[in-house]
């Protein structure tokens, strides 16, 4: 048992950590593949969706489309912009230092910005008592989303419904708009998102923003649910004066595992760290990831670069300078499903019954239901109490819409 062993200790890394000589002197580390989004207009969208598949879904490798940083429109995806329309807005920040939550503003958070990130340098990083404020999981502004929407390629967006075609293979019966009471809906999905399937009110809202300083973090783990998750940095302090203050380059750390070495990873974890990969509380030190049997994905993520990460695939993200803001979100495939069903979900059904009294009604039925009964209860959602649907039709996203609720509920 993970907590009867001696516990890996938390420790950060050194704000001027030379990225590129880690990864060349070590051998488990790699640069994540990158494309340019212009390769995406060029080759077609068809050709990228079947890349995505191939190589994030199934080939279980992390994927970062860069240059958006030319087409977000910056005086939206700005600090100025944030400030002029929420900064009266209250946010629940997690404090790291202390592992609580503040509330606070999101004017008060930004001013205080450069002051939490200048306070770091290599002779203090590793102090205590320091303050690690990171404003994570909060709501993603309206405009943010219509604009990112126009900018993405359709297929990877959030809630897109690029799910399959009307009356192929596994559709089911839906309320018809035009008149007729019924008809035939969509077949199985080859990319897009299930939830979109889904009744508002059953979808999982969780296009999330992350703001942070350096010295920030996000704990090791993986999306819930063998989701497939997406995070694109979407502006950071570029070194220059602001307000009259000088700023230091924004950027993330990445350290991503591939799917396939999910086992490896979680008995790593439990046995050499101490640590449980599914309670997210570690954040692991370089040299266990340099002492690891598995291979280590990095990724410096700046302003523009749009990261897919794998189904299963633990990473942990490090934040430098004087902010990042970044926009993530989750997407339910065909492909993420089976894998849902297989593995993740007598996982995620231990850990959340353990550890989350508060899950909500319907979250504590799913998570008591076999994978029988979870199938006849989304097949018996879309039909309308009519019968089963095919398993990895679009029914089973609720379930997954819970669990991936219930992630931030914890
Ligand atoms: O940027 C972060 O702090 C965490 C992001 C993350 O884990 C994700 O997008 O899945
Ligand atoms: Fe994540």
């Amino acid at each position: 048992m993970p907590s009867q062993r001696p516990r890996a200790a938390f420790e950060p890394i050194p704000p001027d950590v030379d990225l590129y000589a880690l990864v060349e002197s070590t051998e488990t580390f790699e640069f994540a593949v990158r494309i340019h989004c212009d390769a995406i207009d060029e080759q077609g969208l068809e050709n990228f969706e079947k890349l995505v598949l191939l190589h994030v879904i199934l080939g279980g490798k992390p994927l970062v489309i860069e240059g958006y940083e030319t087409r977000l429109e910056n005086r939206i995806f700005s600090e100025r912009w944030l400030r002029d329309n929420y900064s009266a807005k209250t946010e629940i920040a997690w404090n790291l230092t202390t592992k609580s939550n503040l509330p606070l503003s999101i004017g008060h958070y930004l001013n205080n910005m450069p002051l939490l990130a200048n306070q770091w340098n290599s002779l203090n990083y590793k102090d205590t008592s320091r303050q690690r404020i990171y404003l994570k999981d909060i709501d993603c502004p309206d405009v943010w989303h219509e604009n990112l929407k126009k900018l993405l390629p359709p297929s990877l967006f959030f809630l897109n419904d690029s799910t399959g075609i009307a009356e192929d293979v596994g559709a089911a019966l839906e309320p018809n708009p035009y008149g007729q009471s019924v008809r035939i809906g969509k077949g199985i999905a080859k990319a897009g998102d299930l939830m979109s399937n889904l009744p508002s009110e059953m979808r999982a809202e969780n296009l999330m923003c992350y703001i942070g300083h350096e010295g920030t973090y996000t704990p090791c783990h993986r999306e819930m649910c063998a989701s497939l998750g997406h995070n694109i940095m979407v502006e950071a302090s570029n070194g220059l004066l602001e307000h009259g203050r000088s700023t230091k380059p924004g950027s993330s750390i990445w350290f991503m595992t591939e799917s396939k070495d999910r086992h490896l990873v979680s008995e790593y974890w439990a046995s050499v760290l101490g640590h449980d990969i599914e309670i997210e509380d570690h954040f692991a030190q370089i040299n266990a990831w340099k002492a690891a049997p598995f291979k280590t994905y990095v990724i410096e993520q700046k302003v523009g670069d749009f990261i897919l990460i794998p189904p299963l695939a633990a990473h942990q993200v490090w934040n430098r300078g004087t902010r990042t803001m970044k926009i993530a979100w989750n997407r339910v495939t065909a492909e993420t499903l089976e894998m849902a069903l297989d593995e993740a979900l007598p996982r995620a059904r231990m850990t959340l019954t353990l550890q989350s009294p508060a899950a909500k009604v319907n979250q504590s039925m799913i998570l008591t239901m076999s994978k029988r009964e979870i199938a006849e209860k989304s097949a018996e959602q879309i039909n309308g109490g009519k019968g089963m649907a095919p398993v990895t039709s679009a029914g089973l996203p609720t379930l997954c819409g819970s669990l991936l609720l219930a992630r931030h509920a914890i």
